[in-house]
């Protein structure tokens, strides 16, 4: 039964917030824009699942395999990597935050500048002493590893034009420093993977996770996609472009905050073994991630970083090589 936030906003298709219940009867957001853009958070992991056009076409990618539920993180949208990336430390594999539930924050601190031309919904993730009991037993060990009182809000906005917006703050509870990592682990769907090309990492180094994270420099051109790719761009730039050569669509990701940028494909070999993606699926899916890796960021007591990502697509009916995808950056102007 869903029951809409703000029902008088509905009628006059203003922007709208909608909190209803999954297949799993857990708690989902539904966010609409004006234009008829659409956006779904899942409170299990405080993760954005869905974000549709007008035209109702799936902008994110999502695996048929996905499991909806703990202990594994969602397949798919954008899984929040929080307090660690990957395996480097002493908890799970990403950190707690994907697989763990959400709250809708009743009173978001400082509140976040909002407008009526945005669907916005406010979470919050907070492990303060209290909390630690409402861990489950494994993860309550995990957490230990990582024992830190801490709230991480997150404001997702739809609109006004479509674009998707994450403002993600952590903020040190605690009455001792703490240090963490962050990723935004943002998947797009794709036409296929070889008709896809990525502008705006060129030339910087990366770390590559198929090569032990040996430090690397990318050649002078952009990103294209033969075999697995599993790497961490360093000092990567404020705005990306993920063109779709089949879709003529391109995906423009604009980030504050975040130094680097991960771009992840499994490929093929990687993607059979995978319980929770089709085979094929990883032809229809690129990641590429906001996040901060290289230098963790420490918080002392009473201290919050926030870090900024917002996604938008750009249709044009140009053939390949005829859209210059840095004057389209360019277009967008700076970060708003
Ligand atoms: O973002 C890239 C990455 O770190 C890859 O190494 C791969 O492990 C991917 O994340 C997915 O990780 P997951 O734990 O969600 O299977």
């Amino acid at each position: 039964m869903s029951v809409p936030v703000n029902d008088d906003a509905v009628a006059e298709k203003k922007p709208s917030v909608e909190l209803n219940k999954d297949s799993n009867g857990f708690d989902v957001v539904i966010l609409k824009d004006r234009r008829g853009f659409s956006a779904q958070v899942h409170l299990y992991g405080g993760q954005v699942t869905s974000w549709k056009n007008e035209r109702g076409e799936e902008l994110l990618f999502m695996s048929s395999k996905a499991l909806f539920k703990p202990p594994k993180a969602i397949r798919g949208g954008i899984p929040i990597c929080f307090p660690q990336f990957s395996n480097l430390g002493l908890i799970e594999q990403h950190g707690f935050a994907r697989n763990s539930f959400w709250s809708i924050d009743p009173d978001p601190s400082p509140p976040l500048a909002t407008s009526d031309d945005q669907a916005v919904v406010d979470l919050i993730l907070k492990l303060g002493d209290e909390d630690k009991t409402k861990l489950d037993k494994t993860k309550t060990d995990k957490a230990k590893a990582w024992n830190f009182s801490f709230e991480f809000r997150l404001r997702v906005t739809l609109g006004p034009h479509g674009e998707l917006g994450l403002t993600a703050r952590v903020r040190n509870v605690d009455t001792k420093p703490f240090t963490f990592m962050v990723a935004l682990h943002t998947y797009f769907s794709v036409s296929d993977i070889s008709e896809v090309r990525v502008e705006g990492l060129e030339t910087l180094d990366y770390l590559d996770n198929l090569q032990n994270r040996e430090r690397f420099t990318e050649q002078g051109d952009a990103l294209t996609f033969e075999s697995e790719v599993d790497r961490i761009y360093l000092n990567a730039p404020t705005k990306i472009a993920i063109i779709d050569h089949e879709l003529k669509r391109t995906f423009v990701l604009k980030k504050d905050g975040f130094s680097d940028a991960v771009v992840w494909n499994p490929w093929e070999r990687k993607a059979k073994a995978m319980v929770d993606l089709a085979d094929d699926e990883y032809k229809h899916m690129l990641c590429v991630e906001p996040a901060v890796i290289e230098k963790p960021i420490t918080l002392k007591p009473g201290e919050e970083w926030k870090g900024r990502h917002k996604i938008s697509t750009v249709y044009s009916s140009y053939h390949s090589g005829q859209l210059d995808p840095m004057k389209v950056l360019e277009s967008l102007g700076s970060f708003g």
